[in-house]
């Protein structure tokens, strides 16, 4: 079978995809979310018993780098199909949330990382200049181009020419339009340095929520600490890292998605980005139980 435990190609990935949409054809429908830059497919996948139930959104893979999390994504997927028939949690799980799932966003910069330049973040666009690469989760429409962010295409975090140039940013960004009021929870998968963001990165700013996702990142954190022993961090944007404009969590939670996060899988720094193999298995079983605990939430949000 297919091993979550190792990190796949683009190719493998997609491959990937269509075999759980077949495999699990009342649970899971692939769709495609947009082409990239370069002309490749970004599919996603929508689960759950029924389609008309509150959506949560998952993306994973907007940096090309971060390979842990398509990794997570892929396993987070693989559970809550293969869990639905024996777990009661899971079963509600799938019952009562729609889970629309992008298991690898930036297409063109993951294949970048794998054929040229593993340490490769930025999307694989070239609007002329010198350097090619928007940061994607600088391309969102929220305070873009704002602090946080960079006008020089040559930067890494580089906000692009203009707002959404990236079609997969635009992509995205509809979904959450279309479904505004409908989305529950939100959140986009990066590494590393083991942190629960919440909004606001844009600003230092509280969201009104504050308190909510305050609770909910620690109880998170603690799923985590009782599962591998590993220790994540929680807190606004502005508060944990630095400030961030034209961020996909802060678009989303201002598109009314009130529990939105940027969670920043393993590790904290000793490999980085280059996270070793042997270190999947682990990442993907702690964040799995977080997710128990954000999911049970979003189920009693109104
Ligand atoms: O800079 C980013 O886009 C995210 N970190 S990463 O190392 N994965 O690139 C952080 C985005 C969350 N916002 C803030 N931390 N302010
Ligand atoms: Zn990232």
């Amino acid at each position: 079978g297919y091993d979550y435990y190792v990190y796949h190609t683009y190719d493998e990935i997609q491959q990937w995809i269509s075999d759980m949409a077949t495999q699990f054809p009342t649970l899971a429908r692939q769709s495609l979310l947009t082409t990239s830059t370069e002309g490749r497919a970004v599919n996603m996948l929508t689960l759950g018993s029924s389609t008309d139930k509150p959506i949560f959104l998952i993306d994973c893979g907007v940096h090309a780098r971060e390979w842990i999390a398509p990794a997570f994504c892929q396993f987070f997927v693989h559970e809550l199909l293969t869990l639905y028939e024996t777990d009661a949690q899971v079963k509600t799980m799938m019952d009562e949330l729609t889970w629309v799932i992008v298991p690898l966003l930036n297409v063109d910069g993951y294949e970048y990382t794998w054929s040229d330049d593993r340490m490769w973040r930025k999307t694989r666009s070239n609007y002329g200049t010198a350097c090619s690469g928007v940061d994607a989760n600088r391309n969102f429409d929220i305070n873009w181009s704002g602090e946080g962010a960079s006008t020089n295409p040559c930067s890494n975090t580089y906000c692009g020419p203009s707002v959404e140039s990236e079609p997969i940013v635009k992509a995205l960004s509809d979904i959450i339009r279309e479904n505004t009021g409908n989305i529950r929870g939100y959140i986009a998968f990066h590494s590393y340095s083991q942190v629960f963001v919440y909004p606001y990165s844009y600003a230092f700013e509280d969201t009104a929520n504050a308190d909510q996702l305050y609770d909910l990142s620690s109880r998170a954190s603690q799923a985590i600490k009782d599962t591998t022993g590993m220790d994540y961090t929680f807190g606004p944007g502005y508060d944990s890292m630095y400030l961030v404009s034209g961020g996909s969590k802060d678009m989303a939670y201002n598109n009314q998605i009130p529990l939105s996060w940027t969670v920043e899988l393993r590790d904290t720094g000793r490999y980085g980005f280059v996270l070793p193999e042997s270190q999947i298995e682990g990442t993907c079983q702690e964040m799995y139980q977080a997710m128990i605990v954000i999911a049970d939430e979003a189920m009693k949000v109104n």
